[in-house]
């Protein structure tokens, strides 16, 4: 595994093109510029994109980042992964198993979902170099997101993994995300509050 930079998971911002009222590209230059540490592009779920169009839209995307040297991740297509030579991987509990994943994957980091503590009993934890706990608050964003678990879930994963990169996501705005950070998480993953904000540039700054 090669070392990983926990510092990406401050501003982990996940996007899709269903997620876009405008261009995904602009939308996404003005979050590098306001400060964003990470990028996952995430094509999924009600009115996303597939085939050509998604490749298309993932070059595009991958370019941006690459160019600005924000580390791009990419939730569970593994095939688009190799296409797009991404840094990263995020992979959910039903998506391929970790050991696979980390197989095919030796070099790239890889993050993994987890909601609850059977999840992480579960879960080949040495195997990933984050992992994303949540949902934190409840979301209006992923459609069939469970039960919202709280802080306290980042602080439970916290003591059982004291060193364990943790990045919180699901309901995270520029109000809570303080109480995130504080429970314990290295970062915050959000969708809505950068693509939904009036301002990116001043949504991302207040994260
Ligand atoms: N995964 P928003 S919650 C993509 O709990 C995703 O695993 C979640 O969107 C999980 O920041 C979520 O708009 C949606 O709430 C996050």
């Amino acid at each position: 595994m090669t070392k990983f930079d926990r510092t990406i998971l401050n501003k982990y911002f996940i996007m899709g093109s269903q997620n876009c009222k405008r261009n995904p590209a602009d939308i996404l230059l003005e979050a590098i510029e306001g400060g964003i540490s990470s990028f996952q592009f995430r094509e999924k779920g009600k009115g996303s994109l597939s085939g050509e169009d998604k490749v298309n839209l993932g070059k595009q995307l991958r370019r941006i980042c690459k160019k600005h040297q924000i580390s791009f991740i990419i939730n569970d297509d593994i095939e688009l992964a190799e296409v797009l030579d991404v840094d990263g991987i995020h992979v959910g509990q039903d998506d391929l198993p970790i050991e696979e994943v980390r197989r095919r994957f030796p070099d790239k980091f890889i993050g993994l979902s987890i909601s609850n503590q059977q999840e992480l009993e579960n879960s080949s934890i040495a195997l990933v170099d984050y992992v994303g706990a949540g949902p934190i608050f409840s979301t209006k964003t992923k459609k069939n997101a469970k039960e919202a678990v709280g802080i306290k879930w980042i602080q439970s994963i916290r003591e059982q993994y004291p060193l364990l990169p943790i990045v919180g996501i699901g309901g995270i705005d520029q109000v809570n995300a303080k109480f995130v950070r504080e429970a314990g998480a290295d970062g915050v993953a959000v969708i809505s509050a950068i693509t939904e904000a009036a301002n990116i540039h001043e949504a991302v700054k207040a994260l």
